[in-house]
């Protein structure tokens, strides 16, 4: 099945469906091989493996190049995190373009201004987008997109800009008869209030994506309840690699030495492995002429 379907099928299965954030070739590779289903190409820890900030300091084709290798990869749908769609429509829709090329099945907007800035930071003074110029954004994402189940999700920020349920409802709904396809309703709340308030009265016109980030501590059954289609585990891989490394490379400088190190990380041929090298190696015996 096209990668595009199974993402608009996730979206729209009764079930609660989760995706997981990667930002490299590597990361998609082990979040496919752990069994999920679809992989959130995440700005936040894109830029970040990149060496810069949430701010669009990457540019937008160099999150393309990114996004080749993380296509290239796997065989699960991505839904990239578009950011705002790098400019007005007429970028968002070259944007969709583009996407589409690479197999990439679906992007999220935000209705924030480009450059934009991370959800968790300085979020109450960050100003939203005109209702109506993201609306003709999401129209012509939609009108651009050359195969049908190409998903758009539109992100609201109302929240996390200090708006109330009703700026919150409205944007939705706005977005809804632009033609998004799904909605993705954002809080940096610890709790689920926010969340649980839009999903009594958004009354499931639109299939709902969460980023529990920050109110994870929520037992994963309550999103059912809720009723809410995706989760997104948004930044973990990331959060987990730097860790990672924080640790091998201190310990490597304070140690000089490589013996209390090697069985702590990950062999190598298990990166070969995870590089497809056997591959590679049979593609030679087919290819090559034999000596
Ligand atoms: C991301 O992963 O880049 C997101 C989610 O946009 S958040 O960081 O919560 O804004
Ligand atoms: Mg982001």
């Amino acid at each position: 099945m096209k990668k595009t379907k199974q993402l608009k099928q996730m979206i729209h299965s009764q079930h609660l469906e989760f995706i997981m954030e990667a930002h490299s070739g590597l990361s998609a590779a082990i979040a496919e091989e752990a069994g999920f289903k679809g992989i959130w190409a995440s700005g936040l820890s894109i830029s970040a493996a990149l060496g810069v900030r949430d701010n669009n300091e990457a540019s937008w084709t160099q999150v393309l190049d990114v996004l080749e290798f993380m296509s290239d990869a796997t065989s699960i749908p991505i839904l990239l995190d578009g950011d705002t769609g790098y400019g007005n429509f007429n970028n968002a829709r070259r944007l969709v373009k583009k996407l589409e090329q690479r197999q990439i099945a679906g992007v999220c907007i935000e209705d924030k201004l480009f450059p934009k800035t991370n959800s968790f930071i300085h979020a109450k003074a960050q100003p939203l987008a005109d209702v109506g110029e993201f609306c003709g954004k999401i129209k012509a994402m939609k009108d651009t997109q050359s195969d049908e189940d190409f998903v758009v999700v539109a992100r609201v920020e109302a929240f996390i800009t200090g708006w109330g349920l009703e700026e919150a409802l409205r944007r939705a709904e706005a977005y809804r008869q632009a033609g998004a396809d799904a909605v993705l309703i954002h809080s940096k709340r610890s709790d689920t209030v926010e969340i649980e308030s839009f999903m009594k009265e958004w009354g499931g016109r639109l299939p709902v994506v969460i980023v529990p980030t920050k109110y994870y501590t929520t037992p994963t059954a309550r999103f059912q309840e809720l009723g809410i289609s995706l989760v997104i585990w948004a930044n973990h891989n990331l959060r987990a690699s730097i860790e990672a490394m924080k640790k091998v490379s201190s310990q490597i400088f304070q140690e000089k030495s490589l013996i209390h190190v090697e069985s702590g990380v990950a062999t190598l041929e298990e990166v070969f492995r995870l590089q497809r090298a056997e591959e590679l190696q049979a593609a030679e015996q087919k290819y090559l002429p034999s000596t």
